[in-house]
């Protein structure tokens, strides 16, 4: 009788897990923010990014999927040098991962938790394998690409030694600038804020929401969680929060009706960039 044969499908690789410790990283790095950056360069010295600003390792079948979200409003020369060396770090690092720039719409009061947390709905609404969001400040550049951009099982903090406070934390309990919370964290501290309106005091509510969730903070060794930030002026309609201070007072009360369970905001454009995906929204304003 004839033997069925089990003729091959069309071959479909199977990639090795990426290790935990990549291969190719070079450590301390040179950060620089005097040359121009064109954004053609950039583009043109990031062929294997794919539209949107996603990428895959060609290699290997990275553990997490990451989207990278950075809070934004008329910041374009900073976010060339952002790409321009992140692309090549992230890399590196053999991540799997996508690059959303959040664009507050209008001049009204910056809110930079509440872009965040659009972030991290809009990012999962395209792909829902995402499992750790970084959010990161568009004016911070990593000095050490031993610096990880993942998720782990506590919340990360990776600004933690930057140029602008003298390569030292500023406070125990500072959040601030590049931090990282895996989706199950996120949901558990009920995402951030909203209420926010201004410069300061959101960084700190959401390391309260950590603690007091039962959280603890996980930060890299101080050599390697160097960071430069692009010298800036504060901008317009940023101007500091003076809510601030009490309003850090009252995370516990606040934090399980002000999150992402309540943020109320309008897409009004989604457009996919060779090197990121900007999505430009109505967040409204300060009441
Ligand atoms: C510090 C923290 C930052 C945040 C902020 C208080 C550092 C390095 N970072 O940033 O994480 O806690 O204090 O709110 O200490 N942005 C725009 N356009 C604007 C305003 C802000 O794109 O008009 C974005 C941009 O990504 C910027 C970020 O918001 O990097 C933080 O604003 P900043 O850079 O003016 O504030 P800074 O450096 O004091
Ligand atoms: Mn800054």
């Amino acid at each position: 009788p004839e033997v069925p044969s089990v003729r091959p499908g069309p071959t479909v690789p199977v990639l090795p897990p990426c290790p935990d410790s990549p291969p190719g990283l070079v450590g301390r790095l040179l950060i620089e923010f005097t040359s121009p950056m064109p954004l053609e360069r950039v583009q043109r010295e990031n062929p294997g990014v794919l539209l949107g600003g996603r990428y895959t390792p060609p290699d290997c079948t990275p553990a997490q999927t990451v989207a990278v979200i950075i809070p934004f409003r008329h910041r374009e020369h900073h976010l060339r040098y952002w790409l321009h060396y992140l692309h090549p770090i992230l890399r590196r690092q053999r991540l799997r991962y996508g690059i959303y720039v959040i664009n507050q719409h209008g001049e009204d009061t910056f809110n930079r938790a509440k872009l965040l947390n659009v972030g991290f709905l809009e990012a999962l609404k395209e792909d829902a394998a995402y499992d750790c969001f970084i959010f990161s400040d568009v004016d911070l550049v990593p000095m050490d690409d031993r610096n990880l951009y993942r998720c782990g099982d506590q919340p990360r903090h990776f600004a933690i030694a930057m140029d602008k406070f003298g390569f030292r934390l500023p406070y125990a309990g500072y959040f601030g600038g590049v931090s990282g919370l895996s989706k199950a964290q996120f949901l558990r501290i009920n995402g951030f804020p909203n209420e926010y309106w201004g410069w300061g005091g959101e960084d700190d509510d959401i390391f309260n929401r950590i603690s007091l969730t039962g959280m603890k903070i996980s930060r890299p060794d101080i050599r390697i969680g160097r960071y430069r930030m692009i010298k800036h002026d504060r901008d317009k309609h940023n101007e500091p929060n003076p809510q601030r201070f009490t309003k850090i007072q009252n995370t516990k009360l606040t934090m399980k009706r002000d999150g992402i369970g309540s943020v109320r905001y309008q897409v009004l454009e989604v457009s996919r960039q060779p090197l990121f995906t900007n999505i430009t929204v109505d967040i409204g304003r300060p009441p």
